[in-house]
């Protein structure tokens, strides 16, 4: 999968990109990102990509043209099903079901915005999709675009080694995790649930889809509403 991304802070993905699953995925070849500086699709001395917005009102708003000519350029030689994703708080609330979407395609460009936003133009113009991670303000879509490159890394196949884990991940199946317990047994006082030292695999993998659906009633009922009212829209109930 290639993944782009346009920003004026390309600094912030460079540890990002070089460690742990992503850094192994982009050494395998199963993943290939390409940051680029905003600043370098401008045409003035000053680099300069923010004007005052019309109308007033303070603040300042990513110009155009520098935009257009970064999405078109990155864009030239791409599939035509490249999907150009502007990340910001006005877009589709990222979850699984977009992520698995997104993994899909070959190619995703991201837009990572500063300031008050980008010309709307721009959205107009060259940009398919509007993606928000939570219903927060931050500073750039620069977070964002890192936390949809990992989680869309994770369905890319081979980039995580074992596929059962991510079959097994939250959400996946529609449930929340259940508990995890490794070494020592006792910690404070605190003992290892004793099904999970008694060898009995059967029993081990019911404790755990107990748990889960215990933890998800407790933290997360909506998830369960959302389960069932898939299952029964399927017919299986
Ligand atoms: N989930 N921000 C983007 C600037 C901006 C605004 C509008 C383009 C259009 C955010 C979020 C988020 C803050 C990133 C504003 N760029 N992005 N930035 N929450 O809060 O995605």
């Amino acid at each position: 999968m290639w993944i782009g991304v346009v920003t004026i802070f390309p600094e912030l993905f460079g540890e990002f990109l070089q460690t742990s699953l992503i850094g192994r995925a982009r050494q395998s070849g199963k993943l290939e990102v390409e940051v680029r500086d905003l600043r370098d699709f401008t045409d003035d001395p000053h680099r300069v990509v923010d004007d005052e917005p019309y109308g007033g009102g303070g603040g300042m708003v990513m110009t155009a043209p520098p935009w257009l000519r970064a999405v078109r350029e990155l864009s030239a030689g791409r599939s035509p099903s490249l999907r150009r994703v502007l990340l910001s708080p006005q877009g589709r609330r990222l979850d699984d079901a977009k992520v698995q979407e997104l993994a899909a395609q070959p190619e995703l460009l991201l837009l990572c915005g500063r300031y008050e936003g980008i010309d709307e133009r721009v959205q107009q113009l060259v940009v398919d999709e509007e993606v928000s991670i939570g219903d927060y303000v931050l500073s750039g879509g620069e977070l964002p675009a890192m936390v949809l490159i990992e989680a869309v890394s994770r369905c890319v196949p081979g980039v995580v080694q074992q596929a059962s884990s991510v079959e097994r991940d939250s959400f996946r199946t529609g449930l929340l995790d259940h508990p995890h317990y490794t070494r020592p047994a006792v910690v404070e006082g605190l003992p290892v649930p004793p099904v999970l030292l008694s060898g009995d695999h059967a029993a081990i993998e019911r404790w755990r889809q107990q748990e889960a659906l215990r933890a998800t009633a407790e933290k997360r009922p909506d998830l369960l509403a959302a389960a069932q009212t898939c299952k029964s829209q399927d017919g299986t109930r």
